[in-house]
């Protein structure tokens, strides 16, 4: 069993698709074991995507981020991490194969509906940025 972790993300919410997302999720054999809604702010926006700060997409992926809600989610499986990348899509929705998250419901690469962790290591670091272990039993 393997954890990881997802964002369903601005774009997404606003258009009321966390639950058709989560329904793909459990289809494919990933059980939701933690899921809040929260907003981000700033600084949580600029830490999440630290490692893009010097791209030239950051400061309006920031703003994107921030616009409003997002649903938070600990994803439990077998090989979850690579499993819900799989599902997820490319990162540009024009890239991404029939059927996944991305392909479905991404606006554009910005405003691509969901996150995913690409591996465990980002996994349990993002797992700890948002949930405390409480909430994950
Ligand atoms: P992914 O792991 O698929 O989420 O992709 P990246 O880590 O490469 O990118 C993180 C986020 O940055 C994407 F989800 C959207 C945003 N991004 C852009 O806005 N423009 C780009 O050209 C690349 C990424």
């Amino acid at each position: 069993m393997e954890r990881t972790f997802s964002i369903i993300k601005p774009d997404a919410t606003k258009r009321n698709l966390v639950d058709p997302i989560n329904q793909i999720i459990e289809k494919n054999d990933l059980k939701i074991i933690a899921s809040k809604s929260l907003k981000l702010n700033k600084e949580q926006a600029e830490g999440f995507y630290k490692v893009h700060k010097e791209r030239p997409f950051f400061s309006s992926l920031v703003e994107f981020m921030t616009s409003g809600p997002v649903q938070v989610q600990v994803l439990e499986g077998d090989n979850a991490v690579s499993k819900y990348r799989e599902i997820m899509g490319a990162t540009n929705p024009k890239e991404a194969e029939d059927n996944t998250i991305r392909k479905l419901y991404a606006e554009n690469i910005e405003a691509n509906s969901v996150h995913g962790s690409d591996s465990k290591e980002n996994a349990e670091t993002e797992i700890a940025f948002f949930f405390s272990v409480s909430e994950l039993l």
